[in-house]
């Protein structure tokens, strides 16, 4: 049992889940109006198809750089080893940009012992494979000390997220949200951002993969059990049921106003868990589920 654990070591440069992380805005970049001028022009989710209306000039691309590196975090207060964060924080940065802006990101792998690569979940990537980010398959790796720009279009819109493909480092801690601001078809009043759930494990990535790929004459895979559930990467472990180094935690805060109408962006950036949410004594609308308005 030790003292409270600040926010940089439980979660690196991160902001998410404290009261520092600010709500979003309706779009990205300025010269629009709510209500009135916006990114994506007459599109509505009645009058288009999400899949092939994407406006298709006079948009702006989004450029954003990020270094993978090995971070000293611990989500739940537990101390960890061999983690990953990009850009020194674990979740990631947030990628932002209208439907049918262009995005470029520079990925530069400050690891020491494996490759990498980076992966933009539920993006389409038409005629654009070799942006995909899959090692083996659309791409070499990206070799330590190397660096690799990504090109690809914001084709769909609403809310997704952006993880490693390279073995199993995203389990470790290297994923982030992306948010592509759109046409609404529910009108809501505050943009709370990127809720992301996620299982945690104590165990180094590396040992559960090695667990994983045990040959059946061995005994077969071990299925990892995960040691704690993060919200925006973080929870709190109860000390008294570990002799591991620990320190209290803190829980995931969020800015609510009361009697306005919050839109959650529920992101499951876990590598195995299925999750379920809910608020107490509040009920949600489901208005869009993977890049799909409802
Ligand atoms: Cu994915």
């Amino acid at each position: 049992m030790g003292g409270g654990v600040s926010n940089h070591d439980q979660n690196g440069n991160s902001a998410w889940g404290t009261y520092n992380a600010s709500s979003l805005p309706y779009y990205a970049g300025s010269g629009f109006s709510r209500g009135g001028s916006v990114p994506w022009g007459s599109i509505s989710t009645g009058n288009s198809n999400p899949y092939t209306s994407a406006p298709r000039s006079g948009t702006t691309t989004r450029t954003y750089r990020f270094t993978l590196s090995e971070c000293d975090i611990k989500p739940d207060g537990v101390v960890t080893s061999g983690a990953v964060c990009v850009n020194g924080q674990f979740p990631g940065p947030l990628i932002s940009a209208n439907y049918g802006d262009s995005i470029s990101i520079t990925v530069t792998n400050n690891l020491t012992d494996e490759g990498t690569s980076m992966h933009w979940h539920g993006f389409l990537q038409t005629n654009n494979n070799q942006n995909d980010g899959v090692p083996g398959v659309t791409q070499c790796p990206i070799a330590p000390g190397q660096s690799y720009t990504y090109n690809f279009k914001a084709e769909l819109y609403g809310s997704s997220w952006y993880h490693t493909h390279y073995s199993a480092q995203y389990a470790g801690g290297a994923v982030g949200p992306i948010v592509i601001y759109r046409p609404y078809n529910s009108a809501y009043d505050v943009d709370v951002g990127p809720v992301m759930l996620m299982e945690w494990y104590r165990n180094n990535y590396k040992a559960n993969v090695k667990g994983l790929m045990n040959p059946i004459a061995k005994g077969g895979p071990a299925l990892p059990t995960a040691n704690s559930n993060l919200i925006n990467g973080k929870m709190r472990f109860d000390c008294s049921q570990t002799k591991l180094k620990c320190d209290t935690a803190s829980y995931a805060a969020f800015n609510f106003t009361s009697g306005k109408n919050h839109r959650l962006r529920l992101m499951n950036i876990g590598s195995g868990a299925v999750q379920k949410f809910s608020i107490d004594n509040h009920v949600m609308q489901v208005i869009s589920n993977d890049y799909m308005p409802i």
